[in-house]
């Protein structure tokens, strides 16, 4: 056991926040996480990936611990997940009292409060002020399913549309729904029936000029839906309202309230996967409120939970109803732990104003990457919204993507002791998804680090 565990043991359980700043002691991995990497491949599965392998002893605010002792600063948040921070107070008040009351019951089997004010939070936050509901799940993917289960009970409709670029998880389902082929794909099929793509409008890769983008790709929507798959075979239209995984792709003004009056027009529900975008991520509670929009249909999960997992589809109410009793569930649905620690994790959300601290995330760093764009060749366009910010790196003179230089400039962060993601369709977007409780001085510094990575790439001759 790691000494300062230890230390923390002998204190009854009570682990030390970790201090705020980043401290780099060893090589990145180093020799505890050298060795307990090899452990883990020889005793787990290769199909996993890992972006840093770095074994964490603790972690909390903007901070990683590592069992060598290095303090790593997280722009990453496990994905979206720990906006609250890793170890927010609510969250593990929340989840000790829960636990030593009861771990489980399955909400099938006996009811419990928790569940109850997790959905009534969801109601009362989600886009709209229509008569809605709620049904708690485990992960994202399995909210999208249940969506799309809902949205096909409700409409007696089979088809479901996606788009380019889209990432809705890894079931046979959302696999199927999700546009990259490698790794998420490739050899898993054959794939779900029903499932038809659109183009989504990709500002910087759209062909022509983009200020058409929006009105272009709602026009091949349209056309796929009304003239190869027939609009009253549709039940719904999936779209995330920034895309995640795809590469931070925040579409157009006008594309996502163009895809509302259409499906309205139709008879077509609207679903919003806000699985990596809700929760303040964006500098609003939802990314549908950038533009108003009010989808009938709305998955959420990640931020939710607190680091606990758990999901949820929320929805007008006569369509949440349409499935008869026993239709949805799920031995894990909406575990009282992880409703436990959702009611934590947005209590300090609506408490400490975390949407406003995701603009104000956005206002510390956006001016630093678009000086970055101006000023590196590699980085052909940043983008994002609230504390969802991205660098995508090309070709210099040219936007051919530069999977290989995101890699580079990646590992050059880590190694500095900052966790930086990769994302993308074509692997070439460098995420930055802050936990939103993160001080300013370790945001800037994180930023120094990836403003001198990518610097640093540029001068390295031969690299690109
Ligand atoms: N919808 C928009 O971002 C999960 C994927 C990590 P689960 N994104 C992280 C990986 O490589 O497996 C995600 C998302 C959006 C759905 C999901 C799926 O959520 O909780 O991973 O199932």
């Amino acid at each position: 056991m790691p000494d300062e565990r230890q230390a923390g043991a002998a204190r009854g359980g009570c682990v030390e926040a970790p201090e705020q700043r980043r401290i780099v002691r060893t090589a990145i991995p180093g020799p505890r996480s050298t060795q307990l990497h090899k452990r883990r491949q020889a005793s787990i599965t290769d199909g996993f990936g890992v972006t840093l392998p770095v074994f964490v002893e603790r972690a909390g605010g903007g901070i990683i611990v590592d069992v060598d002792g290095n303090h790593l600063i997280d722009l990453a948040s496990g994905i979206a997940v720990t906006s609250v921070g890793a170890a927010a107070p609510a969250v593990v008040e929340r989840v000790r009292e829960q636990t030593e009351r009861f771990t489980h019951t399955c909400f099938m089997v006996t009811e419990y409060d928790g569940f109850v004010e997790v959905a009534e939070a969801l109601n009362r936050l989600t886009p709209g002020d229509h008569p809605k509901k709620t049904a708690l799940f485990t992960t994202g993917a399995e909210a999208v399913e249940n969506a799309v289960k809902i949205a096909r009970t409700a409409t007696r409709r089979p088809a479901v549309i996606v788009l380019d670029h889209a990432y809705h998880g890894r079931t046979l389902l959302t696999m199927t729904m999700t546009a990259k082929n490698v790794p998420y794909k490739d050899g898993f099929g054959p794939y779900a029936p029903e499932v038809y793509r659109a183009p989504f409008p990709y500002p910087y890769r759209w062909p022509g000029c983009s200020r058409h983008a929006a009105e272009q790709a709602l026009d091949r929507l349209k056309d796929i839906v009304l003239s190869q798959v027939g609009a009253d075979r549709v039940a719904a239209i999936v779209v995330e309202p920034i895309q995640g995984e795809g590469g931070f792709i925040v579409p157009p003004p006008g594309y996502l309230s163009g895809l509302q009056e259409f499906a309205r027009a139709h008879g077509i529900l609207l679903v919003a996967d806000e699985i990596q975008t809700g929760f303040a991520r964006t500098g609003d509670m939802f990314a549908c409120g950038h533009e108003g929009i009010v989808p009938d249909l709305i998955c959420t999960a990640k931020a939710l939970g607190g680091g606990m997992p758990l999901s949820a589809v929320t929805g007008r109410a006569e369509l949440m109803d349409a499935v008869p009793a026993g239709g949805l569930g799920g031995t894990y649905a909406g575990n009282p732990v992880a409703c436990a620690a959702a009611l934590g994790a947005l209590e300090t959300i609506e408490q400490e104003n975390l949407v406003e601290r995701a603009r104000t995330i956005e206002a510390l760093v956006m001016p630093r990457l678009r000086d970055l764009e101006k000023t590196s060749p590699v980085v052909g366009d940043v983008r994002g919204r609230g504390a969802m910010l991205a660098l995508e790196l090309v070709r210099p003179g040219t936007t051919d993507p530069a999977p290989d230089v995101a890699k580079d400039i990646a590992a050059r962060c880590h190694a500095d002791g900052v966790v930086v993601l990769v994302c993308g369709t074509y692997g070439n977007v460098i995420r930055m998804l802050p936990p939103l409780v993160i001080d300013d001085a370790l945001l800037l510094d994180a930023l120094s680090v990836l403003e001198s990575s990518v610097r640093e790439h540029v001068v390295t001759p031969g690299t690109c």
